[in-house]
């Protein structure tokens, strides 16, 4: 029996949530998995993936690892992520989240010609391309309307993966993925930092959450089950872009809702609001339509927003007691 090449992947932002959950999505398919962090010194990583040290407001070294790691796939999952940072750092978010970009993808071209091979590439594109929605559910063919810093740098990301796809022949595709969240999810983000708080309070080493606006609305999933969409896009005869999402519409107050009533609390004297909290420009609701991911891709989630806020606080629970020597 003839033995199948080993596939190799690079993932950009292989540090964060996401670069977690896909490296051991593509180790269970057995790829030989490459990555690139932008803060720690290159090596290996826990689960055996081989690391590089780059940033993608710099393109100078991304020839050099694409040569070594000579990927079949590449993931761009890098990026400066959180919305509200955006605004205290316009220019840092285009430069990394939206030139970063049109970095990976000019290095990628040149690689092909060196290498005499096709690259596949994902572009991580996010539902805050919608922003100010101009219709629900949103899909593929929705238009944008960025409310952030953030979500203008992704938009340009997302117009530079198609814009290379159709100039140079290039694999390239967008995953417009929805809010999607883990135990591995970073601590800034809202529903980490409420399923800390929860547990925090729960083992009493903290006494109060604060929150901005909890009356923003998301379509949230796992993290877990994301991942997957972003590899069936690039298993496809043809490049094309896919709106990954659950369908459910959830409020920040459900999720409080979800996870402090998983301990038994009720948080209305435990959560106050903080002014400073709340962004310029607020995004108030998103809900995707995943019907293209579900025909084409056979995807969808398993995960349901209930068991997600339990899944983060318990694990934030074990976490606690750890901390507080229990
Ligand atoms: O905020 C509200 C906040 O920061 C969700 C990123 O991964 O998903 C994420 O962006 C909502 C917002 O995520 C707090 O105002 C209230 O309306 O968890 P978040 P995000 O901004 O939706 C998309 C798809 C991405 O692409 C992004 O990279 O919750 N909110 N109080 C709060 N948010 C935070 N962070 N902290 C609060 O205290």
């Amino acid at each position: 029996m003839a033995e199948t090449k080993q596939r190799r992947a690079l993932i950009t932002g292989i540090s964060g949530q996401d670069g977690y959950y896909l490296t051991r999505f593509l180790l269970e398919r057995n790829y030989e998995i490459h990555g690139i962090v932008s803060c720690r010194a290159p090596g290996i990583g826990e689960a055996g993936e081989r690391l590089y040290y780059a940033d993608l407001s710099d393109g100078s070294n991304l020839g050099q690892i694409l040569d070594k790691a000579n990927p079949d796939e590449v993931y761009n999952l890098a990026a400066q992520s959180h919305v509200r940072l955006s605004f205290d750092l316009p220019q840092y978010t285009a430069n990394v989240t939206g030139i970063g970009v049109l970095r990976m993808l000019d290095a990628i071209r040149e690689y092909q010609q060196r290498a005499g091979k096709q690259v596949r590439f994902y572009q991580a594109s996010s539902s805050e391309m919608f922003g100010k929605v101009v219709e629900s559910p949103q899909t593929e063919s929705t238009p944008f309307y960025p409310r952030s810093p953030y979500a203008c740098a992704k938009v340009y990301g997302y117009w530079q993966t198609i814009n290379y796809r159709e100039s140079y022949d290039m694999f390239a595709v967008n995953g417009i993925l929805f809010n999607h969240e883990s135990p591995k999810r970073g601590e800034a983000f809202v529903t980490r930092k409420i399923s800390k708080a929860v547990a925090r309070i729960k083992l009493g080493l903290q006494d109060k959450l604060s929150l901005g606006n909890i009356d923003a609305q998301r379509d949230w999933g796992f993290a877990g089950d994301f991942v997957e969409a972003m590899w069936l896009m690039l298993q496809r005869d043809v490049p094309e872009d896919y709106v990954v999402a659950t369908g459910q519409v959830h409020s920040v107050r459900d999720f409080l809702d979800a996870s402090f009533g998983h301990v038994g609390l009720d948080w209305a004297d435990l959560v106050e609001t903080d002014q400073n909290m709340f962004r310029p420009a607020e995004v108030d609701i998103l809900c995707g339509d995943a019907s293209k991911a579900r025909e084409k891709l056979n995807w969808q989630p398993k995960v349901s927003f209930e068991e997600l806020a339990r899944m983060m606080v318990d694990h934030d629970l074990e976490l606690a007691r750890q901390e507080a020597g229990q």
